[in-house]
């Protein structure tokens, strides 16, 4: 298969819209004008249907000619080697954009994930929460003093914290300005817009199907 291929479900309920994580890759290859095209394996029978691309029946994953991964920020990380739009290529700048990469996945999407989980099923004051709180008032620190997470400008580690930290419960959880105004910032741009609108299509575009089909 040629090209860059992103690939996620044919459609999902309504509640995921707008946050599969295909719009990360998406988003990077927009940030970084990669053309690339979507592809779709099925949301039903995903917990055996497409193991052989994604171990745990999951979205996205990723085929750049004869390479294939998953994980959506191993697909980010080979995106950003693409393109220096996403990441520095001085050694420190690079150095900083990875650093941030792995804190988006590894010290706050680990938690905000499972904490998100537990007040999503009546949990609101779960044993996560003061972890949480602890971790966002980290990075409103951090926030507080800088428009972006490396090198002075936009990289790839923003577009994955802010991915992140735009989750609604997230983001109504304390009162955090610094990190408000940067996901604001963010996700004001025209890519981030962009990817956000065609993935809700994709997905209306499924609804309209399956309906077509159900009558
Ligand atoms: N760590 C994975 C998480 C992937 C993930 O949670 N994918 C969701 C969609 S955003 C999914 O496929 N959920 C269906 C399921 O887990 O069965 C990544 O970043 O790619």
């Amino acid at each position: 298969m040629s090209g860059l291929i992103i690939w996620t479900y044919d459609w999902v309920p309504k509640g995921p819209r707008g946050f599969v994580r295909d719009l990360r890759l998406r988003w990077a290859c927009e940030e970084a004008g990669l053309p690339y095209s979507v592809r779709t394996v099925p949301f039903d029978g995903r917990e055996t249907n497409h193991l052989a691309q994604q171990p745990f029946g999951q979205v996205p994953f990723l085929t750049d000619g004869d390479l294939k991964m998953f994980e959506s920020g191993a697909g980010l990380m080979h995106l950003a080697r693409k393109s220096e739009k996403l990441m520095p290529r001085d050694p420190a700048g690079e150095a900083a954009t990875l650093q941030w990469m792995f804190a988006a996945l590894n010290s706050i999407e680990m938690v905000s994930v499972p904490w998100w989980f537990l007040t999503m099923t009546g949990q609101p004051d779960n044993a996560l929460t003061g972890w949480m709180g602890n971790r966002l008032d980290q990075l409103e620190k951090v926030l507080g003093g800088r428009q972006w997470l490396a090198a002075d400008r936009f990289t790839a580690a923003d577009l994955l914290m802010a991915d992140v930290l735009r989750v609604g419960k997230v983001r109504a959880f304390g009162d955090r300005p610094a990190t408000e105004a940067y996901v604001t910032r963010v996700t004001d741009r025209p890519a981030f817009k962009k990817v956000h609108a065609d993935q809700m299509a994709h997905f209306a575009a499924a609804d309209a199907k399956r309906a077509a089909a159900d009558s």
